[in-house]
């Protein structure tokens, strides 16, 4: 009874489900480098290149652990070109009596993959994907017939589940959720640590210049490669976050600077997603900090949210709402993707800064994703679909199970309010406080209509009059709508004139 185990690129633990029952002497595993998973979207170079040398290093590491892979490199002659191919290149020269791999992280995938077993006639068993704590199954049962699906009562559940910052049944500290201590903006001179940095070895050296010649054509830059790219490097990077960040995430997680996208975040978003790390204990490193005294309650318990509330809960709403999440467009929005978005080319600071740190890192964090360059596509109707793909090539973070929820239900309103009870939709006001963008920026944050006016705020109020049938009813948009029956007619209909104007521009692909 031989297995062919397929390892997917983002699978690279030796604690995966595929990997549990594995005979070093008679089994195989396949890890292989594809131009079909490389190219479905045209994925950003140091996102290719990070998860190209990371495979080629955990590769390494089952070899010298005895697990004699197969491993097909990109530019290897006989490269097929897809998975499937090279599975059935792998079944055609060994003969094997099951295919087994880990549930994959993408639906198209999923879907391909369940086509294996009729097209090769070998059982091909997809196993649970434990690179989550809470199982798909878990989510749809805590989802049952829900109208609306909160993070926080799915993060309450699991914190009393997995017994995480808890006292018996209570939450440490007394409270669930310290959100509201977490929204400090950066003072004149914060004294913020340099993200880990890693010098490529030969073999990203490799894959480095593989991605320079064969996908020239993608989008970011792909010098100054520092990323880790095994579980020792991943490690390191996590307990340095431990040591020198973690303190200060909590009440610095929404703030921006201008020049620096790392600031106090911790950066494994990448080695969690491909498995590299795993949730379970970087979790207990974080709990493990505030229990010793090292860290406060606000920045343990607002770091542990977003990998035991945020990423769990994602991924569980991707599953249980795909493949309709797909296709969901509430808003009806239609814009296509304005080419600042590839260029950074725009006299809005916040943008150029947050396309240019993307285009340069493959790394944004939060609130740049969400409330700069998400809040903007919000506020002039960009489809879902042409949002969803960018979201999906740009960062080296990202799988659709993780950027669809954040991308169409949380940034675009799409689903008609599953994820979130209203639109994440602010004026410049709100970048103003949380950034110093504002201060080399050639608009104004300050006026609200007229040329220098700051486009955020114009914007934001053109997306609450076109929406008005749709929100004025909702009981956390009453106060704005209030606001907004009570401005200066002549006022508020010049702030829609200068919408209407821009967004002309915008379609006219005139620099905004
Ligand atoms: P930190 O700020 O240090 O947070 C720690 C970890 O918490 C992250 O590494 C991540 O694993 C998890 N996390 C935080 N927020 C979220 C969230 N909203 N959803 C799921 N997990 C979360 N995250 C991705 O991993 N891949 C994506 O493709 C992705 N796309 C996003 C798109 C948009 C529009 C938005 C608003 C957010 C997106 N996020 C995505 C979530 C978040 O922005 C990134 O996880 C985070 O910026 C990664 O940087 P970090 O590791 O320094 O995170
Ligand atoms: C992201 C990615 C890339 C760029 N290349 C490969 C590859 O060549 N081979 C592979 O097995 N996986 C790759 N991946 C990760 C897959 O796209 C990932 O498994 C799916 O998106 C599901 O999450
Ligand atoms: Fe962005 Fe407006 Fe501030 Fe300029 S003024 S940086 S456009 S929020």
């Amino acid at each position: 009874m031989t297995k062919l185990v397929v390892l997917l690129g983002d699978q690279l633990n030796l604690e995966m489900s595929s990997l549990a029952n594995y005979n070093k002497e008679s089994d195989r595993v396949l890890l292989a480098e594809v131009k079909e998973e490389a190219s479905y979207v045209k994925h950003h170079k140091k996102k290719i290149a990070f998860v190209f040398s990371a495979m080629r290093h955990f590769s390494q590491e089952l070899d010298k652990q005895g697990y004699k892979p197969i491993y097909i490199k990109y530019n290897d002659e006989n490269n097929k070109g897809s998975l499937f191919e090279q599975v059935k290149e792998s079944c055609s020269k060994q003969e094997f009596s099951s295919i087994v791999i880990s549930h994959p992280g993408e639906y198209r995938l999923l879907e391909e993959v369940k086509s294996w077993q009729d097209k090769l006639d070998i059982p091909v068993n997809i196993l649970e994907d434990n690179r989550f704590i809470a199982s798909q199954d878990y989510f749809a049962k805590w989802a049952g017939d829900r109208k609306q699906y909160r993070m926080e009562f799915f993060y309450r559940e699991l914190r009393k589940k997995t017994g995480v910052l808890m006292d018996d049944k209570e939450p440490k500290g007394g409270k669930w959720n310290y959100d509201a201590d977490n929204r400090k903006a950066f003072g004149k001179s914060p004294n913020i640590p340099d993200p880990s940095q890693f010098k490529p070895d030969k073999t990203t050296e490799e894959v480095l210049a593989l991605v320079e010649e064969s996908f020239s054509s993608h989008f970011g830059v792909l010098d100054h490669f520092h990323y880790a790219v095994d579980r020792e490097g991943a490690l390191a990077v996590l307990n340095e976050f431990v040591e020198t960040r973690l303190h200060d995430f909590g009440q610095y997680q929404d703030a921006m600077l201008e020049g620096n996208p790392w600031l106090f975040h911790s950066h494994i978003g990448l080695y969690l997603n491909v498995g590299l790390l795993m949730p379970e204990e970087v979790i207990k490193v974080a709990e493990e900090a505030y229990l010793n005294g090292d860290v406060p309650i606000n920045s343990a318990e607002g770091f542990i949210r977003q990998i035991l509330g945020w990423r769990e809960y994602v991924r569980g709403f991707y599953w249980y709402f795909m493949p309709e999440l797909k296709e969901k467009n509430y808003l009806n929005a239609k814009r296509k993707l304005p080419e600042l978005y590839w260029t950074g080319e725009t006299r809005m600071n916040c943008l150029s800064q947050c396309v240019q740190d993307t285009k340069e890192h493959a790394y944004a964090h939060h609130i740049q994703r969400l409330m700069v360059l998400g809040n903007f596509a919000l506020l002039t109707g960009v489809s879902p679909k042409e949002l969803n793909e960018w979201y999906l090539l740009v960062y080296a973070d990202a799988y659709e199970w993780v950027e669809m929820p954040n991308v169409s239900s949380m940034v675009l309103f799409a689903d008609g309010g599953k994820l979130a009870s209203k639109p994440y939709a602010a004026s410049g006001s709100y970048i103003n406080k949380m950034s110093n963008y504002c201060q080399n920026c050639e608009y104004s944050v300050k006026e609200k209509t007229g040329p220098q006016a700051c486009p955020f705020n114009y914007l934001y109020w053109h997306f609450l009059y076109r929406h008005q049938k749709t929100f004025s009813n909702n009981p956390r948009m009453g106060m704005i709508y209030s606001t907004m029956s009570k401005m200066d007619q002549t006022r508020f209909g010049h702030m829609l004139e200068d919408a209407d104007t821009f967004l002309l521009n915008l379609e006219n692909n005139e620099e905004v």
